[in-house]
């Protein structure tokens, strides 16, 4: 049996990712493909727990502190997560570590530092990066809630993420219409799963 695809969304706020995130999955398992759906910050962990005590500013953590918690929310799922693809399941995942490095290195971190922690987690198969200006995000409900949430942040942090892609990445029109932008995300994800399926390669190491 081929192992499942490890399938990652990234964006800015508001971009859509947990919309298409959950679609996704919900169109996968509705045409018989084993997905799951995951999401980093995992809020409900201990780690998780302290992620969100920041995020939300309530409590306050040095910009290596908060970094490290995130590659740790990440590592603490990662044989859960090593275990689910080889049984054959698709993980789509909402942010992984491309958001920590885009966002610490916004906060003026050095990206060999910040990249460090997650050197060797899964490797996504394939990144949708969900585009949207950030003054255009900022009219989506919720836009300024959490600590991060704040224009210059936020187009530091865009240009973070361009700085990062690879061939792996696809870029997608976030304004589009969510159901456009769905069929694009799926025809990308079937087209992933099809030629996975003819030559079936192994979970590769992030960064390394
Ligand atoms: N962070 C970090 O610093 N380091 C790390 O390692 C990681 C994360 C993993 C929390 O992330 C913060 O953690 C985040 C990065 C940092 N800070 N910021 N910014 P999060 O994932 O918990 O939160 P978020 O991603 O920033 O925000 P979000 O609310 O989850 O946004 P979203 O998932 O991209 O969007 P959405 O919930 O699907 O949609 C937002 C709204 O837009 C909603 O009202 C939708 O109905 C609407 N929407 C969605 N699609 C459309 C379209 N196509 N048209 C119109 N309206 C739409
Ligand atoms: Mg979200």
């Amino acid at each position: 049996m081929a192992r499942g695809l490890l399938i990652v969304f990234e964006g800015c706020d508001r971009s859509g990712k947990t919309t298409q995130s959950t679609r996704l999955v919900q169109t996968l398992n509705d045409a018989g493909v084993k997905a799951k759906l995951m999401k980093f910050p995992d809020r409900t962990t201990a780690i998780g727990t302290m992620i969100d005590g920041y995020l939300q500013q309530k409590t306050q953590l040095s910009d290596q502190a908060i970094h490290l918690l995130f590659s740790a929310n990440r590592w603490e799922a990662m044989d859960q997560m090593r275990a689910d693809l080889e049984s054959g399941t698709t993980l789509v995942v909402d942010r992984y570590a491309f958001s920590g490095a885009a966002f610490s290195t916004a906060k003026r971190l050095d990206l060999t530092w910040c990249k460090a922690p997650d050197v060797g987690l899964a490797m996504p198969d394939r990144v949708f990066f969900l585009d949207i200006h950030p003054d255009d995000a900022a009219k989506r409900a919720g836009f300024g809630e959490e600590i991060y949430e704040r224009r210059e942040m936020q187009i530091e942090v865009r240009a973070k993420f361009f700085s990062m892609m690879d061939k792996t990445w696809s870029i997608v029109d976030a304004l589009k219409d969510a159901d456009e932008i769905h069929r694009q995300i799926l025809a990308l994800t079937n087209r992933a799963l099809e030629r996975h399926r003819a030559d079936p390669a192994p979970i590769g190491r992030l960064w390394t």
